[in-house]
């Protein structure tokens, strides 16, 4: 079994971004199944295209899609992509859409296909604060998301495929006052354990 796992590289003034880190932490084999690591750049019109080659080269089995969400206080799932740009902020190539369909012809939104649900109570169990999220924004990881799905669904493949967000890292908040931090080590086991959540399901 094989498993696509996605990070993203640091965008809007951090010089971390804790997917990649969680990335790197993480066996290349958990329990049997193969983990493909796959690197993304926080360009709108880049991303997908990095996700979607590797899918094509790999035909993995479940995609789980990573990002940062700085200022959330738990890991979470998310429910739902929406078929919308809004940037508040340039991404890492200087783009910022604002109020543009990601696919004009395309759905509204799309639901994640992976166990959301389980992802969050399994991660929650090992005391690490995690519950589904029903939004992923609508920067670069709601595009990603949206985009990945879309094309997943324009092909009739049923590939469980969805979206995790991440809190700061520990480190990323030494210096910003109120604002949660995760330790690593945690993050990593949260996305071993969503990894085999959807695993089992497979
Ligand atoms: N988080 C951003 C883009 C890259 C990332 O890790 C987001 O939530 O859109």
């Amino acid at each position: 079994m094989k498993i696509l796992l996605s990070a993203f590289e640091p965008f809007g003034g951090e010089s971390v971004n804790p997917t990649q880190i969680i990335l790197q932490e993480l066996p290349d084999t958990l329990e049997g199944i193969t983990l493909i690591k796959v690197n993304v750049p926080v360009e709108f019109d880049t991303c997908t295209e990095t996700v979607m080659s590797a899918v094509r080269r790999e035909t993995p089995d479940a995609v789980i899609l990573l990002g940062q969400a700085g200022g959330r206080d738990a890991v979470t799932p998310e429910r739902i992509g929406i078929n919308l740009d809004d940037a508040r902020m340039a991404d890492n190539a200087g783009k910022c859409p604002k109020d543009i369909p990601i696919d004009p012809e395309g759905p509204a939104a799309y639901f994640s296909t992976l166990p959301v649900r389980e992802i969050a109570e399994a991660i929650a169990e090992k005391g690490i604060p995690a519950r589904i999220s029903n939004s992923a924004g609508t920067y670069v990881c709601n595009h990603l998301m949206y985009s990945v799905l879309h094309f997943f669904a324009k092909e009739g493949r049923e590939v469980p495929c969805g979206f995790i967000h991440v809190p700061y890292l520990s480190e990323q908040v030494k210096d910003k006052e109120g604002v949660y931090g995760m330790a690593l080590a945690e993050m990593s086991e949260a996305v071993k354990t969503a990894v085999l959540t959807v695993a089992k399901k497979l």
